[in-house]
């Protein structure tokens, strides 16, 4: 009987550290994770140990707000995140574990002449790369989702709408589960509760952790920490321009299925869908003052209620059951940034603003090939770090979120 429980165990507690690894990752998140799941079925790495200060899936991996897409401005960024959908798509089947994938679609409201100009130019570019996703009127929004308030006797009234069908919401929690299950038994090690305080440097090369647990040392290192780059990137020497901003959600009380679409409005700064649950999950815009404070507003939460409300006016009764926040990594241009660094083995992966979830396993992919082979993956290629030094930005602010 111990030995059934322990088979289907998703996690084995790992004895100590040991005292080298090939790889060691620092986070626990979905893109630390997805990059030790590849390392070990792309390239056969195994000698790898996570890192996770706390537990795995604690920060940015589950608190995000469940959004799959690739309907991106950028080529860039959008050939990136096409290769992302198509990878959750698979991923239930590829880790055995049913991540609960639902792909009804995804509606970018416009409700100015300007903002479908914008929606436009997303279609444009996003049809180039063979991404389904184009403009409708207010009336075809209304006849997909039947549910939304498309009257003028609104504070803004819907013009159209960027329709991108394979969009959908995934359960977050069980993509960090799903590839820590694979990762362990793949051999590869998940510590959590380990604390990173430091990097044994030399000559211009990392070449080993501190950790709260002792030190370890290794061949590279990749920090996969969202809101805390800075801070560990930091204690290596590198700068990064990253700015930490929180991101505040709620849920409603759940109630029953009307909504299978995800509804984001730049103009109104917010974006709604409802959970397989049944509640309804509202976020915002990033606030707009650097912070590492998890702590949520009533400002938020009023003015979230305000304008979802124009959209759902069904909704005036519901409770709100739950509020939390996240902290966001922003970068200058709303690109990530991914790779080499100035200092030798110490890899970066960052930047992610609101956007990291959707992109976890097609950065798990490019960041193995790299640290496997040496060699930047010309996908991520347009995201490394260098690109401030070099003034050949990537700016995605026009579709990074409901940023905008
Ligand atoms: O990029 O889809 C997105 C998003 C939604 C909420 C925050 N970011």
């Amino acid at each position: 009987m111990k030995d059934i429980f322990l088979k289907k165990q998703i996690l084995k507690r790992p004895d100590e550290l040991k005292r080298h690894y090939d790889v060691v990752i620092i986070g626990g998140g979905s893109h630390g994770l997805a990059t030790a799941y590849y390392l070990a079925t792309h390239h056969g790495i195994t000698n790898v140990a996570i890192l996770e200060k706390s537990y795995i899936g604690s920060g940015a991996a589950g608190r995000n707000t469940t959004i799959i897409r690739a309907n991106y401005r950028t080529p860039e960024g959008a050939a990136f995140y096409k290769q992302s959908v198509e990878l959750y798509e698979r991923l239930s089947g590829e880790l055995d574990f049913n991540l609960m994938f639902s792909q009804h679609g995804h509606f970018t409201l416009a409700h100015s002449d300007r903002s479908l100009v914008v929606q436009q130019e997303r279609a444009e570019v996003n049809k180039l790369l063979g991404i389904d996703s184009y403009v409708i009127d207010a009336k075809e929004v209304k006849k997909l989702c039947p549910q939304i308030n498309i009257s003028t006797d609104v504070t803004w009234p819907i013009q159209g709408a960027l329709y991108h069908p394979p969009g959908g919401i995934i359960r977050h929690d069980a993509v960090v589960w799903g590839f820590a299950k694979q990762v362990t038994r793949a051999g590869i090690e998940i510590h959590q509760n380990v604390e990173v305080t430091g990097f044994d440097i030399s000559n211009g090369r990392v070449h080993g952790v501190k950790t709260t647990k002792g030190d370890v040392s290794c061949g590279v290192v990749l920090s996969a920490t969202a809101g805390w780059s800075s801070i560990v990137a930091k204690m290596a020497g590198v700068p990064l321009p990253i700015i930490g901003s929180i991101l505040q959600a709620f849920v409603t009380e759940p109630v029953k299925p009307f909504l299978d679409k995800i509804i984001v409005s730049a103009q109104m700064h917010i974006y709604c869908s409802q959970t397989d649950r049944g509640e309804f999950l509202i976020g915002a815009e990033v606030e707009p003052y650097p912070t590492y404070s998890n702590k949520g507003t009533f400002p938020f939460v009023e003015y979230a209620c305000r304008h979802v409300l124009e959209l759902f006016p069904q909704l005036h009764a519901t409770k709100i059951l739950r509020h939390w926040t996240g902290l966001c990594d922003m970068s200058p241009d709303y690109s990530p940034i991914m790779g080499l660094t100035e200092l030798d083995g110490f890899l970066v992966d960052c930047g992610w603003g609101t956007y990291g979830f959707k992109a976890a396993p097609i950065v798990g992919v490019t960041l193995a090939e790299l640290i496997a082979k040496g060699k930047t993956p010309a996908l991520i290629e347009p995201f490394k770090l260098d690109r401030f030094y070099t003034d050949t930005l990537v700016s995605e602010a026009a579709a990074a979120a409901v940023s905008h």
